[in-house]
């Protein structure tokens, strides 16, 4: 009894996705692979024994041959997908974001909310890394007091081409805009943009960017983006309680890259991995295991996102781009059921 998995996009996450299926996880097969560059889902589909190769996921969806889709298309064609596949009754792998817009974001979740039952779930992976996980626990066993601030950075070493400093917010702040409220507990309500001196770097977008978030709760959130730091892919998170602190360890993942330290010239050096693969190698793979366990008993993994809490996040990703637009206004967070209901 295997899960007959597609996967639409094999760009660097869905060959990644495809990599994982086909090496890491249990209980799947990939059946079925497709991409724009239809050469290049041969190629992949030939390197990982996938039987089908379509020309567009609308084909995939409507072919019979998958009981589950990993959508890993760009952000903007990933609510047609869900759309579709959600009308096929299968179960459902969406990468970050839902959608790039709240609007289409809504409208999904409505979608999928007035079925009688969905496998939508969301791949925002952080929420299966292990130094995230450790934070949450430690937080609510109140380890070390109330929590009363966190500070993040999240720097990429080189920016998507062809994107705006809106798509910082959006595609990569996003993962903090579902983390933070997780870690806390609490619902994010305001937030605030801001920015000093760019990067000459980068002409494309503002880089770097800052981010102020208050939650329900009176946790005060800052987040630093820097999305072409050139350095090294580079995660941070700290969270300060009323005793003590407590932040990610540096990444245990690269001791397959580089499983030594060097001290040599009057420096000591450990390597950055060059894009997220290698930090959260682990997460996607657990990810990718409880979500195909998930999907064979015919629901989905607990410790996902949800559609809803992806329509949560790209609320606050909403108001953070009008806070940018606005001078650095402090804009108020909706709540999914308001926006629902506008
Ligand atoms: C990318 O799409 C991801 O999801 C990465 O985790 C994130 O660090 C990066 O900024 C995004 O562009």
């Amino acid at each position: 009894n295997e899960l007959r998995v597609g996967i639409v996009g094999l760009g660097v996450m869905g060959s990644d996705h495809a990599r994982n299926l086909a090496a890491g996880v249990r209980g799947a097969a990939l059946v079925a692979v497709s991409d724009a560059d239809r050469p290049r889902a041969e190629s992949i589909a030939a390197e990982l024994g996938a039987a089908h190769v379509f020309d567009n996921g609308l084909d995939m969806i409507g072919s019979g041959e998958i009981d589950a889709l990993i959508i890993a298309t760009p952000d903007d064609t990933h609510a047609s997908l869900v759309r579709a596949a959600l009308g096929a009754g299968l179960a459902i792998l969406c990468e970050k974001p839902l959608a790039p817009t709240a609007e289409e974001a809504a409208e999904i979740v409505a979608l999928a909310e007035s079925l009688p039952a969905h496998r939508l779930s969301m791949g925002f992976m952080r929420r299966f890394d292990q130094g995230y996980r450790a934070l949450k626990d430690r937080i609510d066993a109140g380890a070390d007091g109330r929590l009363l601030m966190t500070h993040s950075v999240h720097r990429n070493v080189s920016a998507y081409p062809g994107q705006d400093s809106a798509a910082t917010i959006t595609n990569s702040a996003v993962h903090e805009f579902d983390i933070l409220p997780w870690l806390s507990g609490s619902r994010l309500v305001r937030a605030q943009w801001t920015a000093g001196r760019p990067s000459s770097l980068i002409e494309t977008r503002h880089d770097p960017q800052f981010v102020i978030l208050h939650d329900e709760s009176g946790v005060l959130h800052t987040v630093q983006l820097q999305v072409h730091a050139r350095y090294g892919y580079d995660v941070r998170c700290e969270v300060v309680c009323e005793e003590g602190s407590a932040e990610l360890a540096p990444v245990p993942a690269l001791v397959e890259q580089e499983p030594i330290v060097t001290h040599s010239n009057l420096a000591r050096s450990t390597a950055y991995p060059a894009d997220w693969r290698p930090r959260f190698a682990d997460a996607y793979r657990r990810e990718l295991q409880a979500w195909v366990i998930a999907s064979l008993a015919g629901t989905v993994p607990a410790e996902a996102t949800t559609p809803r809490e992806a329509l949560e996040s790209a609320l606050v990703a909403r108001a953070v781009v009008q806070s940018m637009s606005s001078q650095s206004a402090i804009v108020d967070i909706p709540t999914v059921d308001e926006w629902l209901a506008r």
